[in-house]
This record gives structure tokens, C-alpha cells and sequence, in this order.
């Protein structure tokens, strides 16, 4: 009899998958370039554009409180937040770094749902636009290819067994 690992991975293909994004309009002109890398890599896999829903918020600092809102809906099977910080542009940046990519991780390991944290960190506007699209590829798109990976991966994973 023949013995095999058991290989779990999620696949890159989002048919059938529902996604919410959410993103930053702080920096718009940079985080409109992720949403489109991130809508049309979502297309591209499978996706149908009625199941990606988008929603807008003033800054990265209050992504997390609405990704965490539609992680409760219990409608995604992974979200997705895109904003751009510019380290040089103030003081905070750093702290906003901090605050949200901690909210993420705490939003989905609290819902079990996926949370991609597509939230461009750079030291300078060159490097914003080199990330949203140009000679550093574009962070939404990537960002997109990681929650159809982990929205696969979600679904077949082991369940936790009932006591
Ligand atoms: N929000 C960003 O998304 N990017 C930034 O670079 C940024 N800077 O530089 O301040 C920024 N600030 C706004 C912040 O996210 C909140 O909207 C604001 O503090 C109100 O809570």
C-alpha cells in the first residue's frame, strides 16, 4: 500500500468566491491603482465582479473597523485592505503601520476569515507609484492572489473536531 503526505494548499482560482476590499482614499491617486491591480487579478482568477464588494474609508487607520464588520457578516471568504502610508509625509505613519497590520492579523484569527493586508508602506511618494503599478508591480494584484490562496486553503483545512 502506497503512503502519501498530505499536502494542503489553496488554489489560485476564485470561481465562486466572494471578496470584500477595502480601502484608503488617503493617498487616492496610489490606492486607485491597487484597486484595479487587485480587481482585475481577482477577474483574472475567476471572480465574478457581482461578488467583490468595495467600500472606502478616509485613511488606513479606520480600515481595520469595517473589515472587521464584514468579516462578522459572515458574506466574504476573504477581505482585503489597500491603502498607501508615506512615511515621509508625517509622523504617524508608523504608528499607523503598526495599528493596522496588528488589527488584521487579530481580525482574522478572531473571524477565521482571510484578512490580506495590502497596505502600502513606503518611505517616499517614487516608491508609492513604483508599488501601485509600475517597476515594483502592483500591491493590489498581489494582495488579490494571496486572499484566493488562503480563501482556498480556508475551506480545506482540517475542522475543528466538536467536543
Ligand atoms: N492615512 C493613510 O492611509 N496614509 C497616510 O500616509 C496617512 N498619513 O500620512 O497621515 C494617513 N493618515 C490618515 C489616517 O489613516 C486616518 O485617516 C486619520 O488619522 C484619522 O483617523
Amino acid at each position: 500500500m502506497s503512503k502519501e503526505i498530505t499536502l494542503l494548499e489553496g488554489k489560485l482560482n476564485a470561481t465562486g468566491l466572494k471578496f470584500g476590499i477595502v480601502c484608503a482614499r488617503f493617498n487616492s491617486i496610489f490606492v486607485e491603482q491597487l484597486l484595479a491591480g487587485a480587481k482585475d487579478a481577482l477577474v483574472r482568477h475567476g471572480a465574478n465582479v457581482e461578488d467583490i464588494t468595495v467600500a472606502w474609508v478616509p485613511g488606513s487607520f479606520e480600515t481595520p473597523l469595517v473589515i472587521q464588520q464584514l468579516a462578522q457578516s459572515g458574506k466574504f471568504d476573504a477581505l482585503i485592505g489597500l491603502g498607501v502610508v508615506i512615511q515621509g509625509a508625517t509622523q504617524h505613519a508608523a504608528m499607523i503601520n503598526s495599528e493596522v497590520s496588528k488589527s488584521y492579523a487579530q481580525i482574522s484569527l478572531a473571524t477565521g476569515i482571510p484578512v490580506v493586508y495590502g497596505v502600502v508602506t513606503t518611505e517616499n511618494i517614487e516608491q508609492a507609484i513604483e508599488r501601485s503599478g509600475s517597476k515594483a508591480g502592483n500591491r493590489g494584484a498581489s494582495a488579490a492572489t494571496t486572499a484566493i490562496e488562503m480563501a482556498n486553503l480556508l475551506k480545506i483545512l482540517p475542522k475543528t473536531a466538536k467536543k
